[in-house]
């Protein structure tokens, strides 16, 4: 057994037998599994959710081929792929229920991992593989490239406009997915399954639109020195599947106290282990190009259409987790659990679920959407998950168009109330120009567009909507006066000398409340 300098074992294969009994692992033979999936961006989420799925799935006998292999495209991913292949691709999975009870277990799913940078040949070869039936994606809501007030693939991002120059040298998850495509094609093979893992409302056809609109630029740029490029978007539009999927797991930035935790109680040295609330769910539509594990027997559910489930969940809890993550981080709060057990913010969060999002919402059978409202806010107040305001508020330029804004757009077209949400807009803008929250501490902004939002919302002392000018994000809300009102009055309220954002909740509430009052009238 190998053991780490403070005499501890580090885990992998050979010490998984040495564990203490509390710490269940994989008992399913790991040197019999094929890699029937290959996942790109391994993040915390994924080895918190499909990963999981998946190992409980492996216990069944006859699922061999349902393994995973890993894939990191970004140069930070390294010190991952180091530390995966020290542990033979092990690591332990803490479960944190609100009343205190951990589950451990180590999670064996993942058997190989690729690091693109090394050898993009290796990613290409891997995805082309006979035994990948299934290519599975959390890049986060910001690599798919959607310009986000068209709806159409961005073209103008440098990456995107390199993979569509330089088929065999790609950077993005589309080039690498398009080469391999092409060697499937070339050589008649079936096509895998692309599956999304994202929060992206149809994640799927996003997925697929995205696909068919970057491999036919490639398609046309290359028609005179490619031969066997001709048509690759046809092919794909015919033979690969996209199935629209809702995803949901709760799960933090690892932390050093996680690190700890494991060192003591599993008595093993995990270098980045992964720590979860217990709630997890998955709806899948059952639409697979080559075939598809039983997921459905390990608590996924499959269905035939996952439109009402997945807007349920991107505009309650993400927009939710967006409301908190902004108000509560300008107010000095650091995580989720400690925003929400305020009761100032919970009446807020509630208000803008009850007023603002459910109107827009589908009835779904055998959900009781009252009971799912309760559900995330016992899911937020979770104190043992230290989910930290600033993981919710970063990437926030990929998320609010898509949790958020859309809720607002939809709002306005039905010429109902927005303010709940208008102040968190005001509160982005707010944070997005200072960088400091009430009490003056610093507060980080980690976003693709972090200089375009700085630089709009600077401007606001001197024009209130100057940052809604930004309508690359916010499209043409600067031109819907029932908004801008709303927002210019956030902006003067946030923007007074020594304001508060709890005295502004509470009165944007109060008026809230009296305007409903009146529309029911
Ligand atoms: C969060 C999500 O990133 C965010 O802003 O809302 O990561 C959220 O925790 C997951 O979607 C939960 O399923």
């Amino acid at each position: 057994m190998t053991t780490d300098s403070l005499n501890q074992a580090i885990l992998n294969q050979a010490s998984l037998t040495g564990l203490p009994n509390n710490i269940e692992f994989p008992s399913y033979d790991r040197s019999q599994l094929k890699a029937g999936i290959v996942h790109i961006g391994v993040g915390g989420f994924h080895r918190a959710h499909q990963a999981v799925y998946c190992d409980e799935l492996l216990k069944t006998p006859g699922s061999e081929q349902w393994a995973i292999c890993g894939i990191g495209l970004l140069e930070n991913n390294r010190g991952l792929r180091d530390i995966l292949v020290k542990q033979d691709y092990l690591y332990s999975l803490v479960v944190r229920h609100p009343n205190g009870q951990i589950d451990n277990k180590v999670i064996g799913s993942m058997i190989d991992f690729i690091f693109a940078p090394d050898n993009k040949q290796a990613v290409i070869d891997k995805l082309a593989h006979i035994d990948t039936k299934i290519v599975s994606l959390t890049i986060t809501e910001g690599g798919y490239n959607v310009h986000p007030s068209t709806g159409e693939l961005d073209v103008t991002n440098p990456d995107i406009t390199h993979d569509i120059a330089h088929p065999n040298d790609p950077i993005t998850a589309f080039g690498y997915i398009a080469a391999a495509l092409r060697v499937r094609k070339a050589k008649g093979m079936k096509a895998f399954t692309i599956q999304s893992c994202d929060n992206i409302q149809h994640n799927g056809n996003v997925t697929r639109k995205m696909l068919l609109t970057f491999t036919a630029q490639q398609d046309a740029f290359h028609q005179d020195t490619i031969h066997n490029n001709s048509g690759l978007s046809h092919w794909i539009a015919q033979n690969v599947q996209f199935p629209n999927a809702m995803v949901d797991r709760i799960t933090p930035v690892t932390t050093k106290a996680d690190i700890d935790y494991v060192a003591k109680n599993f008595e093993l040295s995990d270098e980045w282990p992964i720590t979860c609330e217990a709630f997890s769910q998955w709806v899948i539509e059952d639409n697979f190009s080559n075939g598809r594990p039983n997921w459905d027997k390990v608590g996924a559910q499959l269905v035939a259409d996952v439109t009402p489930f997945e807007k349920m969940k991107i505009r309650l809890l993400n927009a939710g987790h967006s409301v908190l993550g902004l108000l509560g981080s300008i107010h000095g709060y650091a995580t989720i659990d400690e925003t929400v057990s305020d009761k100032d913010f919970a009446e807020y969060l509630r208000a803008f679920m009850d007023l603002e999002v459910t109107p827009l919402l589908d009835q779904l059978d055998g959900i009781d959407l009252n009971q799912y409202k309760n559900t995330l806010i016992e899911r937020f107040a979770n104190p043992n998950i230290k989910d930290s305001l600033s993981r919710i508020c970063s990437e926030s330029s990929a998320k609010l168009p898509k949790f958020l804004i859309a809720t607002i757009n939809e709002n306005l077209a039905a010429n109902r109330d927005c303010s709940l949400a208008a102040l968190v807009i005001a509160t982005w803008c707010l944070y997005s120009d200072k960088q400091v929250n009430q009490a003056q501490q610093p507060l980080t902004i980690q976003d693709a567009m972090q200089t375009e939002l700085t630089q709009y919302a600077q401007n606001t002392q001197t024009d209130s909507l100057a940052f809604l000018k930004l309508n690359s994000l916010f499209g043409d809300l600067m031109n819907k006066p029932a908004f801008t009102e709303l927002y210019s009055d956030a902006i003067n309220a946030l923007y007074a000398p020594a304001s508060n954002i709890k005295n502004i909740m509470g009165n944007i509430l109060i008026q809230k409340r009296l305007t409903v009052t009146e529309e029911a009238k």
